[in-house]
């Protein structure tokens, strides 16, 4: 069994003017497709096709091409279904609010907390909020294509890439300024429901 480039939910301008139309296309159809198809020629060499992607990234973190390319995969598929179009009533689950406030002060905190480690992380990479491994709420940011998932620092809940590829056309070098407009389109529904999930399954 091969893995396949996810259907988006939304249309590639359905993020305007947060994330443009051209940047989700290229983002899509040629970033997130080269890792899939890239993952897909090393799981056939290395006989990995009947695991699912988190056996496959926990148990091979220690090969480059699986570590780039399926952390590629899992990383997009997972951003996608944290963004949508900006909706009305689209706001966190009271028990992740409660979570995120216990942990971070408040959700104002939240934000500036998870906005500079994504706005100061060096080069190509992604900011995480996960539940690491004490159960315990974390902000961190990872380098390149890898993921909480990795070295069993936890299980992701919100993720957001920092590569240039993801806002340049739009915002060049200003990443701040594409951090402010992710706040505009998460998705807190999936989210929440994911978190609720993870929970009642610890
Ligand atoms: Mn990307």
């Amino acid at each position: 069994m091969y893995f396949k480039l996810p259907i988006l939910s939304y249309k590639y301008n359905a993020l305007e003017p947060y994330i443009d139309s051209m940047t989700m296309e290229i983002h899509h159809t040629k970033h997130h497709a080269s890792y899939t198809l890239n993952l897909n020629n090393a799981i056939k060499e290395l006989n990995l096709c009947e695991q699912s992607i988190e056996q496959i990234l926990k148990k091979n973190i220690d090969n480059p091409t699986i570590r780039n390319n399926g952390g590629g995969y899992y990383n997009h598929n997972f951003f996608w279904k944290i963004i949508c179009p900006k909706t009305k009533n689209n706001i966190p689950s009271e028990s992740l609010i409660v979570d995120i406030n216990n942990k971070f002060g408040s959700f104002e905190n939240f934000k500036k907390i998870f906005s500079n480690v994504a706005i100061k992380h060096f080069g190509s990479g992604w900011a995480w909020l996960y539940l690491n491994v004490n159960n315990e709420l974390t902000i961190n940011s990872t380098i390149n294509q890898d993921n909480p998932l990795m070295d069993n620092m936890g299980i992701p809940i919100i993720a957001l890439d920092v590569w240039e590829h993801a806002y340049y056309l739009r915002y060049q070098n200003r990443r701040n300024e594409y951090i402010e407009a992710f706040w505009n389109i998460i998705n807190w529904s999936e989210i929440s429901k994911n978190y609720d999930l993870i929970k009642s399954n610890k």
